[in-house]
């Protein structure tokens, strides 16, 4: 089989950053904007950028990952010439290994993606909200005639020591760059979006693993190595929206943009749609008592209490006399009586019982995945 980009989505982190969110599941997985998973997002960026191939790289925790992905079919991404293909850290005669960075992850697949036989390998990140298109970067790829773009995005320079920072020279050719820099010299930051030609990616990485093994990661070592060996890197920009959602507050600051009708990242706009597994669940019901406000109610929910800028994903339970505010829960959650809840996560499955009082007033509130809180013992 032969296709001309293959897109390898790195879903491997173990997100500690999340905290209780991913105990047990992997980060990609995590539940996005009520009806998503974060992996969505780029998922559908593939389907709607006509990308066939996906490979998902997975390592931690991959079950929920692997139940929501399938076959691709949600994406489109099953039929004849297309697909998407998981991939787990296997053993070798090396013995098993986690893979240790995203370069090395992508050298542990090459059996993988040599049987695709692609002409550019896209590496993508789980992590990620934004719509984008990956068919106009390879175009400018082309047009540049490069063997390494990065897409990049201005971020506010407050922030950009979280990012690999880049200097670029009036064609957008990348003259420096500094993986998370402590003095960033600007704002220019790397989205950790790649578009690599295979046949110079798949030399440089297998010479460096037949000697030291010194790739370990694409923006400490390969990106390096490129501008020392004169490669053509260049800089694809991007403006649109574009959030890293790997710690709690972007989570949830991401989740509360979402909530807005005239957000950025448009999720009504038909030509470029979100997909997304359907858990076909029946329509969710508001009793007499419920209050709804400016929030997002998915299927399958049953909400008695009081909900003001919320989101409340599918199967989520929400008793009399409850108010949530500010706030999102997950799929499956279960709200007692009587609960005030304010600036907080609720993870999948969470059971909060009555009169608790969760305020995330000065710092975001979390209940993990499946946690159980504020039950008694003669809770019916
Ligand atoms: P980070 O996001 O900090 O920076 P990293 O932690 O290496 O980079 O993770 C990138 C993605 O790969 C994440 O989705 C992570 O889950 C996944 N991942 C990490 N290690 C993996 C492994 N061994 N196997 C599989 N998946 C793995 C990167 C770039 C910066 C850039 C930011 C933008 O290095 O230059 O600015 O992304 O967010
Ligand atoms: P965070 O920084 O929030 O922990 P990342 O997604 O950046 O999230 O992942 C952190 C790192 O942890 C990744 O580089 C990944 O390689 C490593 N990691 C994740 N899961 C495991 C695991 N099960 N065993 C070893 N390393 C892991």
């Amino acid at each position: 089989m032969k296709t001309e980009m293959l897109a390898m989505i790195l879903a491997g982190g173990q997100g500690t950053r999340l905290g209780k969110l991913t105990k047990n599941i992997a980060k990609p997985a995590v539940p996005f904007g009520g009806r998503y998973r974060i992996i969505d997002f780029t998922l559908s960026n593939c389907a709607n950028s006509g990308i066939r191939n996906v490979g998902v790289v997975t390592q931690y925790q991959p079950l929920a990952l692997n139940n929501h992905i399938g076959n691709g079919a949600s994406w489109g991404l099953d039929g004849i010439n297309s697909g998407v293909t998981i991939l787990q850290p296997f053993s070798s005669s090396e013995g098993s290994k986690w893979f240790e960075g995203t370069a090395h992850a992508i050298y542990q697949n090459i059996a993988y993606i040599d049987q695709m036989d692609p002409q550019y390998v896209l590496v993508l990140s789980g992590d990620h909200i934004y719509k984008m298109d990956y068919e106009d970067m390879l175009e400018t790829h082309k047009a540049n005639n490069a063997s390494l773009s990065v897409a990049v995005i201005e971020v506010p320079i407050k922030e950009a020591s979280r990012f690999g920072i880049m200097n670029t020279d009036e064609n957008d050719r990348i003259i420096e760059f500094e993986e998370k820099p402590e003095e960033p010299k600007n704002n220019l930051a790397s989205m950790g979006i790649y578009i690599f030609n295979w046949g110079r990616l798949r030399n440089v990485l297998m010479n460096s693993y037949s000697k030291d093994g010194q790739m370990i990661d694409f923006g400490k070592h390969v990106i390096p190595n490129y501008l020392e060996s004169g490669e053509n890197v260049f800089a694809y920009r991007f403006s649109g929206y574009w959030k890293d959602v790997g710690t709690i507050d972007s989570l949830w600051e991401a989740n509360m943009e979402f909530i807005e009708p005239d957000m950025e990242l448009d999720i009504r706009d038909k030509s470029w749609r979100v997909f997304s597994k359907n858990t076909i669940s029946p329509p969710h019901f508001l009793t007499q008592t419920a209050a709804v406000k400016n929030s997002l109610i998915v299927d399958g929910c049953y909400v008695s209490g009081e909900i003001n800028h919320s989101i409340l994903s599918d199967d989520v339970q929400v008793k009399e006399g409850t108010v949530i505010s500010d706030s999102v829960v997950m799929p499956g959650a279960t709200i007692g009586k009587n609960v005030k809840i304010h600036r907080a996560i609720i993870g999948e499955n969470a059971i909060v019982g009555d009169d608790a009082v969760i305020d995330g007033s000065e710092e975001i509130a979390v209940v993990g995945y499946s946690e159980v809180i504020g039950v008694t013992l003669d809770e019916n």
